[in-house]
């Protein structure tokens, strides 16, 4: 009865706004700031309830990522640090779009019941908050603040300022038993850099650690933090631009969304940087990918994208496992046969899945979405995905680690210094580095430094491993529900017919691959088109695109 009294006058505060239907999609919820305090409240309530069904730290990250200032949004980080539990987001969706306090309390009431929470308060449970740099962040958080608290046991702790990853990574620790604070994630990126760099081969050094690391912060929170990462690093010298203290705007004109997509220079680069390893942040330091800029005039940069990033990391840990496994039999006693497993997107470029494929290694597709592309490659041993966007990460299984972490304290016995015993330090280096909660930018940097130091790389040598197929992307403004897709949406099952469409316009060109499907963030549909030249992908895209229409 208590808990009915507190609902009914907390909610009361927070009507939801008239006309619109949210829903929780690949990346929460998102809309204009100025529409969102109900529906945050809201979340707040179900971050609570999930906390207190799990009996585990939660997190509630407010932000928009790569998208305009001016929105922003909300999602919930599981116990392991991941997305919420897929089985929870319907819920997420009437919670949300409930019109009147008294029926917020029967849903809540109803829910409670059918998932077996104990709201007695008997024992407290927390909720991690956190949010982007965005200006509307801060009375958001307020209205989470109110939903936590209207939960009997549930208690919010307000972590302040952080990028997205960071209270994934946070989350994923406290459960973990770990301490967890902003400077033990800080700690445990620079030790585990400095631990790979360390490892280096002799010689490998020399080639690229004069020139620094130029990073478009994108006028938001990632830039702020590698402010800070960067005072602790050994051996790299970065230079962070659009670190919004210059007064630029959050992701316009900057930013990882917007290098990958457009292709061009972003705000504060130009001819001063030709040639230099630069690499660019999203909104909330998801996503990143690298770039050169041309010795030429025009504005156009060479993309070094997710699916590059993906490679490079892929020929480090095959490399790093064929000598681990040297001489071994894998099936022996002290053998461990790890199943290393790479998972993309249809938007993948069809360059790097061949390349990938020519490798040896095992590539399977999910559709777009963190969410996805995680939970396959949480079956592995390890698991690396990554997004053509620039958001990915590598996932340890928790057996192999333990194989791991075994070996090398035998390896540092009987063969101390060898290179099976640095294999499985730098193996080990990498699962501390790399964030096992969700794509992070910030690690993700670092591991890539750490791994051209390794290979003694420029930019340019790592870009040349494949040659990106010409691509364009286009969006439909059409309803998005008339398209349904299936196996990791190359195929249109919905509207009958369109398939074959699209099959016969592939097969006009040369590399023809091409494919649509509905947005999970806006209400459009989109199309992807790749072939052997830039006018031929154009044209595909066009020509599929009118049959979306
Ligand atoms: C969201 C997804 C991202 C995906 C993008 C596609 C998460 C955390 N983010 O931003 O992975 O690439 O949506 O957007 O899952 P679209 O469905 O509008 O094309």
């Amino acid at each position: 009865e208590d808990q009915r009294l507190l609902f009914l006058s907390s909610s009361s505060h927070f009507p939801p706004p008239q006309g619109v239907k949210l829903s929780y999609g690949t990346s929460g919820f998102r809309a204009d700031a100025s529409i969102l305090q109900s529906t945050v409240y809201r979340v707040g309530i179900l971050a609570a309830l999930r906390a207190l069904k799990t009996q585990s730290v939660i997190g509630l990250m407010i932000t928009a990522s790569h998208n305009e200032v001016s929105d922003n949004g909300v999602k919930v980080a599981d116990p392991s640090g991941g997305m919420l539990s897929q089985d929870w987001e319907p819920f997420a969706d009437t919670l949300a779009n409930a019109r009147h306090p008294q029926h917020l309390v029967e849903l809540i009431a109803e829910f409670v019941q059918k998932e077996n929470i104990t709201l007695d308060g008997a024992k407290s449970v927390e909720i991690l908050l956190a949010r982007d740099t965005r200006p509307s962040g801060e009375f958001l958080l307020e209205a989470a603040k109110q939903g936590i608290g209207s939960i009997i046991g549930a208690v919010a702790l307000d972590m302040g300022i952080l990028t997205t990853p960071q209270l994934h990574w946070m989350v994923r620790a406290r459960n973990g038993g770990v301490k967890a604070s902003e400077t033990d994630y800080f700690k445990q990126l620079s030790s585990s850099f400095r631990c790979l760099v360390d490892l280096s081969p002799s010689g490998t050094h020399a080639n690229n650690v004069d020139d620094k690391l130029v990073v478009d912060g994108a006028n938001g929170v990632g830039g702020e933090k590698l402010e800070i990462l960067k005072t602790m690093l050994n051996g790299l010298a970065i230079e962070v631009r659009n670190s919004g203290k210059e007064g630029g705007v959050l992701n316009e004109g900057v930013g990882a969304d917007y290098v990958q997509k457009e292709k061009v220079v972003p705000f504060s680069f130009g001819s001063q940087d030709i040639g230099l390893r630069c690499a660019s942040l999203d909104g909330d330091a998801d996503r990143l990918v690298y770039f050169v800029v041309p010795s030429t005039s025009s504005n156009k940069i060479e993309l070094v994208d997710g699916d590059k990033i993906l490679s490079l990391f892929a020929i480090f840990i095959k490399e790093q496992l064929s000598i681990l496994n040297k001489e071994i039999d894998v099936k022996a006693k002290n053998g461990y046969q790890c199943h290393l497993g790479i998972v993309q997107t249809a938007y993948a470029n069809g360059a790097s899945t061949d390349y990938l494929k020519q490798l040896g290694l095992e590539v399977t597709f999910t559709p777009t979405g963190v969410k996805y592309l995680h939970e396959k490659a949480a079956g592995y041993d390890i698991g690396i995905y990554f997004e053509a966007n620039g958001h990915g990460t590598i996932l340890f299984s928790e057996q192999f680690l333990c194989w791991l972490k075994a070996r090398t304290t035998e390896l540092s016995a009987i063969a101390k210094g060898s290179e099976q015993h640095k294999a499985a330090l730098r193996l080990l280096a990498v699962s501390e580095l790399i964030n096992q909660a969700v794509g992070d930018a910030l690690s993700g940097v670092l591991l890539v430094e750490a791994i051209l130091k390794h290979m003694g790389w420029s930019i340019q040598r790592w870009n040349e491993l494949y040659q990106d197929l010409p691509s364009r992307q286009l969006k439909a403004i059409v309803d998005r529900s008339a398209v349904v897709t299936a196996n990791a949406e190359t195929v249109a099952v919905t509207p009958p017919g369109i398939q074959e469409a699209i099959n016969a316009e592939t097969a006009k060109h040369l590399r023809g691959r091409c494919f649509i499907r509905p947005s999970g963030t806006e209400d459009v549909i989109r199309v992807y088109a790749e072939a052997s030249s830039q006018d031929a992908a154009d044209n595909l895209a066009h020509s599929v695109a009118k049959l979306v229409d």
